[in-house]
């Protein structure tokens, strides 16, 4: 049985903004000058992740405000990774989307509630030491559906 979404009512602050959408991508560096040459973006924090197998860069303007949404461009770190997985399977290319909350927990309870599956029982380490879980993509219309808490959310 589908979820009644429109039963529930959840705080409207609970979930912010879209933080970033995730692009998959064989060459990091390759993909970061595309976006500085073609918009004039730049990148405004590159990390790896070894949990998720990923190095990472979070492209966007130069004067980018607080709930602008990124791109994330994420390269793989070994064959192993989720993104070497997507790019065989798919080929480079949009892989998620992601939603910022103030409070995953509160938000992941809401979420198991309505039926809908997370990946993690709790949530692992993401971009910055956020706190990051996934909702399957069977249940959010076939997007990988991040949602992150970052640090300087109180
Ligand atoms: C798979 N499917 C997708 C998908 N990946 N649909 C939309 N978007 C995607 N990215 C679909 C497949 O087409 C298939 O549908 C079904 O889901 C099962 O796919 P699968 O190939 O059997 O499963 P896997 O082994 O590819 O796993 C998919 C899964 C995996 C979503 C569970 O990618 C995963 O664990 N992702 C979460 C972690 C992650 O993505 N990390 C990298 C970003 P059909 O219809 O064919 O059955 S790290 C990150 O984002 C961090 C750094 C951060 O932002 O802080």
């Amino acid at each position: 049985m589908s979820p009644d979404f429109h039963a529930i009512d959840i705080p409207h602050e609970l979930v912010v903004c879209l933080d970033h959408v995730g692009i998959a991508v064989a060459d990091l560096d390759a993909a970061v000058e595309f976006y500085r040459s073609a918009f004039g973006w730049v990148n405004h924090h590159q990390e790896t992740n070894e949990e998720q197998g990923v190095v990472e860069a979070m492209v966007g303007p130069k004067g980018l405000k607080e709930t602008d949404g990124m791109i994330q461009l994420l390269a793989p770190l070994n064959e192993e990774s989720t993104i070497a997985k997507f790019i065989d399977k798919k080929g480079p290319g949009l892989q998620q989307m992601c939603l910022r909350t103030t409070d995953i927990e509160a938000l992941s309870e809401h979420l198991r509630q309505q039926g809908v599956r997370l990946l993690y029982p709790e949530p692992k380490k993401g971009t910055g030491g956020a706190k990051i879980n996934f909702v399957h993509p069977k249940d959010a219309g076939g997007v990988l559906l991040e949602l992150t808490e970052p640090v300087s959310s109180e």
